[in-house]
């Protein structure tokens, strides 16, 4: 009987889940969940991110994230728990984030966080696309750098982004002893240490060869001089990498458990939807929108529109991400006044397909296909015309992931949805319906702190089979099902070669 603490430090907030395994049973015997925005608006961020006058500029402030921390542990410490049985912690965090550290002491009674740059640039920020050609270039093209890293250069990337600080701050550069990802800063919290990276967050950095799951020299020399010193090591994913720290044994009064390595969102939530097995894609709808599933091969995307990352379980992972995600449908809800249940309806009402009425929804830069520009297209659509919009946006986000999905090479019967808009039933039809696929639903609906959660237990309990880690937890609702109509499929089919047709004619798109 042994507890195992899951945190997710996603774009918006911080999500905690303890798991309790008893046996074969696995339960949820805890869930808390805080808003960057409103737990702590003293950073000043919206949405997780300062405001920047610059909209390919994404950044976010890392002490942030590191109070949501001890704001959780103490939340998880007045639990009502028997926190003697928490036997180890492990952690998801949104991805590419990165944290430049001149030096970190962790004592007894103190933490001190001495930062060589204020603010942390995350996945949202398209500000690199100069130093994504020239890494490109020293490595002998975005080919080459997709065989070896997963992905060819990435705006949001850590190595872009390392290179731009490089260049327009050398002198912080200098300064900067450690430069951390989001999962492996905060797992240095917590050990009270110099935390290493697993793989799976490492492949979203342009920095890491995918075989040999080390540093790629040539990217290395590409991207920043003295480059290599200043990285964390890379270890497996279901690593132990020490325990928590006296000092937060003392402040909140949790034991010495084993900390295990800290992982991205996305290989978070692949462990989270059980999707241990190659042949099954999960679609997450969160503040960016992600489709993946597990790989046992790195068959990296030729058009280079995804990306192949390392899979928790030790293989790989294919993904393409839409930056559009949430934030859009928000927008368009806002810009009507409607509340979650207008929405449904306005689905509800509208025809599969919208009569031809069609949005291409690039409310910020997108990743999928790389719109550098902001700008939203409508098509026979009226600004005003609410249900319409709603069905757009939806019809418009499904399409692209199905469009921008093939290069994974799966063929896609069931769907798993996971993240806040999974729980919209209607928007799960449009998603069946564009896909002719099964979609089930999960009744935890942070997969990324479950997965983390999963971690945990699979890294201490060392022989326990992936299968056995997530059966009877990360599964999906059979009753949850909502199958495809094959009519509507129909529709679809033509609305993607439409969509595919639109989509070059944007002056902005570069891909
Ligand atoms: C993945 C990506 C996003 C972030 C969001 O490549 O950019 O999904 O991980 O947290």
């Amino acid at each position: 009987m042994a507890l195992y603490l899951g945190l997710d430090s996603s774009t918006q907030g911080l999500t905690a889940i303890v798991l309790d395994v008893n046996g074969d049973r696995r339960t949820i015997a805890f869930q808390s969940a805080l808003h960057f925005d409103e737990a702590l608006p003293k950073y000043g961020t919206r949405h997780g991110v300062l405001p920047s006058g610059d909209p390919s500029v994404a950044q976010a402030p890392p002490l942030m994230w590191a109070e949501a921390l001890d704001v959780m542990l103490g939340r998880v410490a007045k639990s009502g728990l028997d926190l003697s049985r928490l036997a180890a912690i492990s952690g998801s965090a949104q991805q590419h984030g990165s944290v430049y550290l001149a030096g970190l002491e962790v004592r007894d009674s103190s933490c001190e966080v001495r930062l060589s740059r204020e603010v942390a640039p995350v996945w949202m920020d398209s500000s690199t696309s100069v130093e994504c050609a020239e890494i490109a270039a020293a490595v002998g093209g975005d080919e080459v750098l997709a065989a070896h890293t997963g992905s060819r250069a990435f705006e949001r990337f850590t190595g872009p982004q390392i290179r731009q600080f490089f260049k327009q701050s050398p002198n912080h550069y200098i300064a900067t002893s450690r430069i951390h990802l989001v999962s492996s800063f905060l797992a240095s919290l917590l050990i009270g240490g110099d935390a290493p990276v697993d793989p799976g967050d490492g492949s979203g950095m342009n920095l890491m060869d995918l075989e040999t799951r080390a540093w790629w020299p040539p990217a290395l020399d590409a991207t920043a001089p003295g480059l290599a010193a200043r990285l964390p090591a890379i270890v497996p994913s279901d690593t132990v990498i020490g325990a928590l720290s006296p000092y937060w044994q003392h402040r909140h009064g949790l034991p010495a458990c084993r900390i295990v390595a800290w992982s991205g969102d996305n290989p978070c939530s692949l462990i989270g939807t059980g999707l241990v097995r190659e042949g099954i894609v999960a679609i997450s709808l969160g503040t960016s929108d992600t489709i993946f599933g597990l790989m046992t091969e790195p068959r990296v995307s030729r058009n280079g529109v995804g990306h192949v990352f390392g899979s928790p379980t030790g293989e790989f992972m294919g993904i393409t991400v839409f930056r559009n995600g949430s934030l859009a449908r928000e927008r368009i809800r806002d810009q009507f006044g409607m509340s979650w249940s207008d929405f449904s309806r306005a689905l509800a009402e509208t025809p599969p397909g919208n009569q031809g009425k069609t949005m291409l929804p690039w409310f910020e830069p997108e990743i999928t296909p790389r719109v550098l520009v902001a700008g939203v297209q409508r098509f026979k659509l009226d600004v005003d015309d609410g249900p319409g919009n709603v069905r757009a946006v939806v019809e418009a986000q499904m399409l692209a992931m199905k469009r921008y999905s093939a290069w994974m090479g799966v063929d896609i019967r069931t769907i798993y949805a996971t993240g806040g808009a999974s729980a919209n039933r209607a928007i799960l039809q449009v998603m069946a319906d564009v896909f002719g696929a099964d979609v089930y639903q999960f009744v935890v609906g942070n997969t990324a702190a479950l997965g983390a959660a999963l971690r945990a237990f699979h890294a201490d309990a060392k022989t326990v089979a992936w299968e056995d880690v997530v059966r009877g937890i990360a599964e999906p609702v059979a009753s949850s099902l909502v199958r495809p109509i094959a009519a509507n499929h129909e529709i679809y089919a033509a609305s993607v070669r439409l969509q595919a047709d639109l989509t070059p004619i944007n002056k902005s798109t570069t891909s």
